[in-house]
C-alpha cells in the first residue's frame, strides 16, 4: 500500500515534516479555503502541490472535491456545479493528481456525538451516542415528525438524558453534530441546519440514488478521459440520520451505484471505519467484490455496542477484521502487479486516531491528532509487512 496521509493544510497543527516522520510518502489533502462548489484553480492546486513537493512529499489523493448540495437535491444550479466539478477534474488533472475522493451525504459529512470521549486507558476517542444524538434531534433541533425515526424507548431514554444536560453540554452537543467536523464541507448554526434540512423534503432514497447516479453519467466520463479516478467515500455513520437518506451505507447500495456507472474510473474509497459500523456488511466480501475499484482506502476500526452506539477503536482492535482486510488489499495489489498495472499500490491512510499523550494537551483536529495516527500508520504497516511476509513465502 501507498502510505499517505491526511493533511489540512499550512494551517494543520501536524506538519508536512510530521508527516515525513511517521513514514508516509503521500499527501491526501484539499483546498479547504475554496467554497463548495467553486472551480478549483489551476494556480490554487499548483500552490498547494508546491509546498508538498518542496518536502519531498507526492500529492496523492485529493480529499474531498466536495459535491454542492444542489448537485445532491438535483435543484436550483445543479448543472453550473456539475460543470465546475468536471473543470476542477481538469485542472487537478492537468497538475497529475489523479485520485479524487468525495462524499454523497446529504448536509453532514461524518457525524459524531462527542469528540473526546475517554477510554480506559485515559486516551480520548471519537464516539457516536445513538441516546445523544436523539436527544439533540426531538429536543434541540425539534425536527418536524423526528419521533417517528426512534423507537419509544429511544425518546424516553432521549429525553432523560436532554433533561441531565447542562446549557454549556447542550450547545457542545449541537456544535459536535451540525459545526461541521474536520474535512466536512458545511457547517452550520442550528437556524440554518433546519432550512437546509427542509431542501430535502422531497428528496426520498431513490431520488438522492437518481441523482448521485445523474452525476456520476456527467462527470465520469470527462474522468475517464483524463485517467482520473474517482473514489466515493461511504456514509458515515452507514445510515440514515434526521430522516434524510444515505445511498452510499451497504452492498447493496455499492451494487446499484457500479452496475449504474460501470467505468473504473467510477471507484470507491474503501472506509472500514464507516462500512464496518453496520453489522450486516461484511467487509472482507464487500472489498473482494469491488476490489478492482478500490482506488483509496481509510484503514480504521470501531466498536460497536448492542444500543445503536459506537466509537473509534484502536486500528486492530474493534470490529474490523483488519487482518482480513489487509490480506485481500495485498492480494488485489499481487493481482494488479501481474497484469502490469500502475495502480498496483493503492493509496491508504489511517482514518482517525486517538488523541493521546503529548497532543492530549494540544489543539488537535478531532480524530486527525498527530500521535494516533503515527500509532495507527506503524500498527497497518506492520500488519501489511506480516501479511505480505507470509504469503510471499506460501
Ligand atoms: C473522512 C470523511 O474523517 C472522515 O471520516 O473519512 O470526512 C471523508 O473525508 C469525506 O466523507 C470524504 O469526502
Ligand atoms: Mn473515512
Amino acid at each position: 500500500m501507498e502510505q499517505t496521509w491526511r493533511w489540512y493544510g499550512p494551517e494543520d497543527p501536524v506538519t508536512l515534516s510530521d508527516i515525513k516522520q511517521a513514514g508516509a510518502t503521500g499527501i491526501v489533502t484539499a483546498l479547504h479555503h475554496i467554497p463548495n462548489g467553486a472551480v478549483w484553480p489551476v494556480d490554487e492546486i499548483q500552490k498547494r502541490k508546491a509546498m508538498i513537493d518542496k518536502a519531498g512529499l507526492k500529492w496523492s489523493v485529493v480529499e474531498s472535491v466536495p459535491v454542492h448540495e444542489q448537485i445532491k437535491t438535483r435543484s436550483g444550479d445543479f448543472q453550473h456545479f456539475i460543470n465546475n466539478y468536471k473543470t476542477s477534474i481538469k485542472n487537478l488533472a492537468s497538475s497529475n493528481i489523479k485520485i479524487i475522493c468525495y462524499n454523497f451525504m446529504p448536509v453532514l459529512d461524518w457525524t459524531r456525538t462527542s469528540l473526546n470521549y475517554e477510554l480506559e486507558n485515559g486516551s480520548k476517542a471519537l464516539y457516536f451516542n445513538l441516546t445523544a444524538f436523539a436527544a439533540f434531534d426531538l429536543f434541540i433541533l425539534k425536527r418536524p415528525n423526528a419521533d417517528i425515526s426512534y423507537s419509544n424507548k429511544q425518546k424516553t431514554k432521549a429525553e432523560n438524558y436532554f433533561n441531565s444536560l447542562t446549557d454549556s453540554e447542550k450547545e457542545k452537543l449541537s456544535n459536535n453534530i451540525i459545526a461541521g467536523l474536520p474535512g466536512a464541507e458545511e457547517g452550520y448554526s442550528l437556524a440554518q441546519f433546519q432550512k437546509v434540512l427542509d431542501t430535502y423534503k422531497n428528496i426520498d432514497r431513490t431520488t438522492l440514488q437518481e441523482n448521485l447516479i445523474d452525476f456520476l453519467k456527467e462527470v465520469i466520463p470527462t474522468a475517464e478521459k483524463l485517467n482520473v479516478l474517482m473514489c466515493l467515500h461511504p456514509d458515515d455513520p452507514p445510515m440514515s440520520i434526521l430522516g434524510l437518506p444515505r445511498v452510499v451505507s451497504t452492498e447493496i447500495d455499492l451494487n446499484y451505484i457500479f452496475k449504474q456507472v460501470p467505468n473504473r474510473a467510477n471507484g470507491i474509497t474503501f472506509c472500514t471505519g464507516s462500512l464496518g459500523v453496520r453489522e450486516d456488511n461484511n467487509l472482507v466480501k464487500i472489498f473482494k467484490q469491488f476490489a478492482d475499484r478500490v482506488h483509496f482506502l481509510h484503514l480504521r476500526s470501531t466498536q460497536r455496542d448492542t444500543e445503536g452506539n459506537f466509537y473509534e477503536a484502536n486500528h486492530l482492535e474493534g470490529d474490523v477484521d483488519m487482518y482480513g482486510i489487509v490480506k485481500e488489499v495485498v492480494k488485489e495489489e499481487r493481482r494488479r502487479a501481474l497484469t502490469n498495472r500502475l495502480d498496483d499500490k493503492i493509496p491508504m491512510r489511517p482514518d482517525h486516531g486517538h488523541q493521546m499523550l503529548d497532543d492530549l494537551e494540544k489543539a488537535t483536529n478531532p480524530g486527525y491528532s498527530g500521535i494516533g495516527r503515527l500509532k495507527g500508520l506503524a500498527e497497518l504497516r506492520g500488519l501489511e509487512f506480516g501479511i505480505a511476509r507470509n504469503l510471499k513465502e506460501d
